[in-house]
């Protein structure tokens, strides 16, 4: 232990209170432990010592050190707090760039101004390779570049026109229409124009209300674009593909050919895959999504909705599959073949294990013996923060931090927490879809009998652990961290790599902390199953290993921190001396009366 609970803070910075009552600091803490980990909750305090008080209340919640027995209660999916520098993207994203997005046949429009439309043209790196005779819109960037003259008198007239212009152009097979913020502002009604337009044009025309601003993050764009898939697309097309074993893969997104590579492998077991959602899928692999015996999610933060909602209308049960890492995929394979109850498949998977791990196990040693021991943090999205812990873990690295961007508190501490889950404003935002069983279609693809069989053996369905689950004890968690914390992180954990975004990436490699970027990938990729695991130990092997960051002087080594404090012109023009204003919050005379804090 570097530091015990109760003594007195050991830091070499100043603890000071200015006027506000504010604490700040005067100059960077230099707390890194001589040996062993750092203390979580004197990390967490080191954190949270700068913010003011309110902020610092609502940070503690969701800075938690963990327990993977009993995983503490994260505040989880809550507002960001203004100017906190987030990683957060917004409802627009979420929906349009997310899921929507990679559906690489159905023409998306954005109805807005250019700047959000411009987002969504390829700026995620989720690849199509549309088969011969398709179409690909992923490479246009379909735009009602809404002005001033729309704001003020209304966008819908040129909205239907967009949607005219697209169709005679095209003639694409469906259009969706995805809200940027002014049309929820000024209040165009997007969907009457989509039915309008369906009627007009006879094609499938659908229109998603994913304002950037609809909720406190891209979480809620997910939301928005699985209840319009499902209510606007899945369904269509009652024709099962002819396989033995048939199965979506929800959320995969296919970021640098990942899904390409689940894809290639459960071939090799004889798994077809009717469709991944969404990643390199067309809208007719979509509509029949409904026809398979099991979904496997992926990424339960971005499509629980649809699985829940597809085993409820149509019977099909779905398991939580991990193809991030040799272990996960190895795990995964089996839980496959396990609810498919075939003895064949079960004997196939083995077989493609041991052929794959005959290529993959001696890279795996040769990096695990120069990586054995480093460790990592991770923040990103709302799976990847857990999903690639496995892949460090193959090659000996610890995670010593983790936490999402955007995630719920099933993600973090299991679904088993959900009916706690409090519904506030922002959640109600979303639409929650009321699904029944569908008349003729549902289908329950096993027996009660089959269920509590399988169960029995430790099968688990429609069941997802967390993140918390899987981590060491006192690890420390931290939900949608800010750039100070990571300052703070890097400082005292001197983690080898972090995993995260381009928000920060340069940020923390000026550092001297190599970052790899867990949602581009950096442009290289698939990390997904086990060829591509290889390619993640080698490229993390090459950056954890290198000495080019022993050339970095983090900045703290060289120059203090800058400090600032808050002076309010009282103050500057002597009424404090006069002994008129003691404070901001006890104003005299021509002083603000709301705390601008
Ligand atoms: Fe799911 Fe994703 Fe993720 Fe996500 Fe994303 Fe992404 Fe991500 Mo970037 S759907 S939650 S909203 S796994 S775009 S493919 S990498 S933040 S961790």
């Amino acid at each position: 232990m570097f530091a015990p609970a109760n003594a007195p803070t050991p830091l070499s910075y100043e603890n000071q209170k200015d006027w506000t009552g504010f604490e700040f600091m005067s100059e960077t803490a230099t707390m890194i432990p001589a040996q062993g980990p750092p203390d979580p909750n004197v990390v967490k305090e080191e954190m949270l010592k700068i913010y003011p008080p309110k902020t610092r209340k609502k940070r503690a919640k969701q800075i938690l050190p963990n327990d993977p027995e009993a995983p503490p209660e994260i505040a989880a999916n809550t507002r960001t707090i203004p100017g906190i520098i987030s990683q957060r993207g917004c409802t627009y994203a979420g929906c349009r760039g997310v899921v929507m997005g990679p559906i690489y046949d159905l023409l998306q429009i954005t109805h807005g101004p250019v700047g959000c439309g411009f987002y969504a043209w390829m700026s995620r790196r989720n690849l199509a390779r549309p088969k011969p005779g398709e179409i690909n819109y992923m490479q246009y960037c379909m735009n009602t570049d809404m002005q001033e003259d729309q704001i003020i008198f209304g966008g819908e007239k040129k909205l239907r026109q967009a949607i005219k212009e697209a169709y005679e152009i095209f003639k694409p097979k469906a259009i969706a229409i995805l809200a940027t913020c002014p049309v929820g502002l000024i209040g165009d009604d997007i969907h009457t124009i989509a039915r309008q337009m369906k009627d007009e044009l006879g094609i499938n025309v659908m229109a998603f209300s994913c304002e950037g601003y609809k909720g406190v993050s891209q979480s809620a764009g997910h939301h928005i674009a699985n209840n319009g898939v499902f209510k606007n697309i899945i369904g269509l097309d009652d024709t099962p593909d002819h396989a033995e074993f048939n199965m979506n893969i929800l959320g995969e997104y296919n970021i640098g050919g990942d899904a390409w590579e689940i894809d290639v492998l459960l071939r090799k077991c004889g798994i077809h895959l009717t469709s991944t959602l969404s990643g390199d899928v067309s809208y007719e692999q979509v509509k029949k999504a409904h026809t398979v015996q099991l979904n496997g999610v992926m990424c339960h933060r971005s499509i629980n909705y649809i699985a829940d909602m597809m085993e409820k209308k149509f019977g099909i049960p779905w398991i939580k599959v991990n193809f991030i890492g040799a272990e996960a995929t190895k795990k995964t394979l089996r839980k496959i073949a396990t609810f498919f109850e075939s003895k064949k498949l079960a004997e196939r998977v083995e077989e493609v294990i041991a052929q794959e791990m005959l290529a993959l196990k001696p890279v795996q040693d040769e990096i695990r013996a120069r990586c054995q021991g480093k460790t990592a943090a991770l923040f990103v999205g709302g799976s990847r923060a857990h999903h690639y812990q496995d892949l460090f873990r193959d090659i000996g690295m610890e995670t010593v931090s983790a936490g999402y961007e955007f995630a719920h508190r099933d993600d973090y501490e299991g679904r088993r927490v959900l009916p706690g889950i409090k519904v506030d404003a922002d959640s109600r935002n979303i639409e929650e879809l009321h699904v029944e069983p569908d008349p003729v279609r549902f289908k329950p693809r096993k027996t009660p009998e089959q269920v509590e069989a399988l169960k029995a053996g430790g099968f688990t369905f429609h069941d997802y652990e967390g993140m918390m689950a899987e981590m060491k004890k006192n690890v420390l968690v931290i939900d949608d961290i800010s750039h100070h914390e990571i300052e703070k992180l890097i400082e005292i954990y001197k983690p080898d790599i972090i995993g995260s975004g381009i928000k920060d990436k340069f940020v923390i490699e000026k550092m001297g902390v190599p970052c790899k970027q867990l949602h581009s990938y950096d442009y290289s990729g698939p990390y997904a199953a086990f060829t591509g695991a290889a390619n993640f130990y080698r490229e993390v092997d090459r950056m954890v290993n290198t000495k080019i960051w022993k050339f970095v002087t983090p900045p703290w080594e060289k120059e203090p921190q800058l400090t600032a404090s808050l002076v309010h012109p009282s103050r500057v023009n002597g009424a404090r001396k006069n002994g008129e204003a003691k404070s901001w919050r006890k104003p005299a005379t021509a002083v603000p009366a709301e705390d601008p804090m």
